[in-house]
Parts: C-alpha cells; sequence; structure tokens
C-alpha cells in the first residue's frame, strides 16, 4: 500500500518540469472522495449559517485545513505526497491552502473577468532584478483535489497553458478570451494535478448545473512567510492526531533556517521531520539539490 513515501520516476519529474503540471487520476478512492466531500459540505452549511459566503453562494475559504480531521490527512496523502517532496525537498511547510464552493454562476451577458495569473503575488516582481530573462524560480507548488465531477467543459474548472510557467509574462488576448494553447482540466471526482506555481492559469466560470467542489494545497519552503491566517491550536485533538511530518508541514518550527534550534554545523537538519523520514527511506539523493 502506497505511504506517499515512494520516489517519483524521472519521467514524472521531467514532465512536471516541461509542463508545469501533472494530473493524477483517481488519486482519492470514492470512499474517501466521498469522505472529503462531506467535509466540505459541513464547513459549506456551517460558513452559511454565520453568514460568510458570498453573495452568489460561493466560498473561498483560505487556510482550511484544521477545520476537520479529513483535512489534515491531505497535506501527506500517499498519491500526491511523492510529487510534492520530489519536486520541491524536504525544507517546506503548507503555507497557503483553500477550500473552493462554487455553484452555478448566474446567467449572464459579461464577458468573464480575465482571470489569468502566475501565483505568488510579489515573488514575480520582486526578484526580476535577479531572473533576467530566466524563468523566475518556482517557490511554491500547490495539489488540488477534484471532489465534484469536472469532467466536461464549463464547470468552472482551472485553466491552465502546460509549459508557461516558464515564461514570465503572458499576453493578454485582445478580446480577452483565453490565450493560445489553453488547456481546460476536465478531471473526474477523485482526480488531483499538481501544479507549479508560475504556470499561467485561470479559474473559469461555472456555466453548468453542477456545484464545482475543489480542495487546493500550497506548499513553500519554510524560509517563506505563510500566506494564510491559520493561528494552529496545537493543544487540541486534531492537533494531536497529527504526525511529526504533517505539523512540520503545518510550519512547526522555532527556526527558518535550520529548524528546531539554530545549530550551525549542520547536523540539526536530521531533526527535520520530512528529512529524517526521507533519510530513513533511503530517499534522500545527492544528485538532486532539493533532496540533498
Ligand atoms: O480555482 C481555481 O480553479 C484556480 C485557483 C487558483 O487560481 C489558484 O489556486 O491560484
Amino acid at each position: 500500500m502506497a505511504t506517499g513515501f515512494e520516489a517519483i520516476t524521472p519521467e514524472q519529474r521531467d514532465e512536471f518540469q516541461r509542463e508545469g503540471i501533472v494530473l493524477i487520476r483517481g488519486a482519492l478512492s470514492e470512499e474517501h472522495r466521498e469522505r472529503l466531500e462531506a467535509a466540505v459540505d459541513r464547513v459549506y452549511a456551517d460558513e452559511r449559517a454565520l453568514g460568510r459566503l458570498r453573495p452568489d453562494g460561493t466560498l473561498h475559504m483560505l487556510g482550511f485545513l484544521d477545520r476537520d480531521e479529513e483535512f489534515g490527512e491531505l497535506l501527506t496523502h500517499p498519491q500526491t505526497f511523492p510529487f510534492v517532496w520530489g519536486l520541491a525537498g524536504w525544507n517546506i511547510y503548507s503555507h497557503h491552502n483553500h477550500l473552493d464552493v462554487t455553484p452555478p454562476a448566474p446567467p449572464s451577458e459579461q464577458p468573464p473577468a480575465w482571470g489569468w495569473h502566475q501565483d505568488g503575488y510579489r515573488q514575480n516582481s520582486d526578484p526580476e532584478v535577479l531572473a533576467g530573462d530566466q524563468p523566475r524560480p518556482m517557490l511554491s507548488l500547490k495539489v488540488a483535489y477534484v471532489l465534484s465531477d469536472l469532467s466536461r467543459t464549463g464547470r468552472g474548472a482551472t485553466k491552465v497553458v502546460p509549459g508557461s510557467h516558464l515564461h514570465n509574462t503572458l499576453d493578454r488576448t485582445p478580446d480577452g478570451t483565453d490565450p493560445r494553447g489553453t488547456v481546460e482540466i476536465t478531471a473526474n471526482p477523485g482526480d488531483a494535478f499538481v501544479f507549479d506555481r508560475r504556470l499561467w492559469h485561470s479559474r473559469s466560470v461555472n456555466r453548468s448545473a453542477v456545484t464545482r467542489k475543489m480542495l487546493f494545497v500550497g506548499y513553500t519552503y519554510r524560509w517563506i512567510r505563510p500566506l494564510d491566517d491559520m493561528p494552529l491550536d496545537t493543544t487540541g485533538e486534531w492537533w494531536a492526531n497529527r504526525t511529526p511530518v504533517q505539523r512540520q508541514l503545518l510550519g512547526e518550527a522555532t527556526h527558518t533556517a535550520n529548524h528546531w534550534g539554530v545549530n550551525w554545523d549542520g547536523y540539526i537538519d536530521e531533526k527535520i521531520p520530512l528529512r529524517h523520514e526521507l533519510q530513513s527511506r533511503g530517499l534522500l539523493d545527492r544528485s538532486i539539490p532539493w533532496l540533498r
């Protein structure tokens, strides 16, 4: 049975580095998908009762992981986690995660607003002096879990331009239509995809009768500050149920450079849970800088 500590293949790494995205069909078993959807429905009902939905019924909740026991386990999901550490390394945590419920949009004559972007906000401007014409560094990636049926177009799925992560700019089309090379990710319930934050992507309008439900878990380096306001209650049952690796991924640390104390002899790295786990399983790889 998969544990999340199986190395991705060189071909999978090449595909991600070439396309900026990989689609993982059937990442969630149907039984697991149902449990996650039920948890999303509970959160949605709670937020509706609190009057915190958008006027059109949309919920875009940041920092959702500690809202349900089911969500905490996603941090190290066996089918997706190998891509996370295999592509980003061990010095990571989740700086940003969101739960999205997107009901059918009301009919509109207006063209949709231009939503194409790379993630990272100032990460796309501040390092420009260093990057020049070179692609900027990845810095973060995101795992998206598809809970509703997005197998047909028009259901509000994420659109991407594969390979566009290596381009620092994207030309806006004169008529506001999608850029050349656009692919709408028509995924089945239970599929997941992992994407490089530089990949140009956009949410689309849900013109169907099916409510879109998705979960996104972003990971970045521990030396980058959190994006979401997710104060962790480390006294409750939810926290007690998390593994040391999951706690690292939730931001547990005393120091961002060298973790759990400052010790410049380097050996402190051994205490970082994800590195320790990879090392004990023989998964560190000196030929890959982020897995050294
Ligand atoms: O909701 C989506 O399909 C896209 C989400 C998005 O833009 C993002 O995760 O940065």
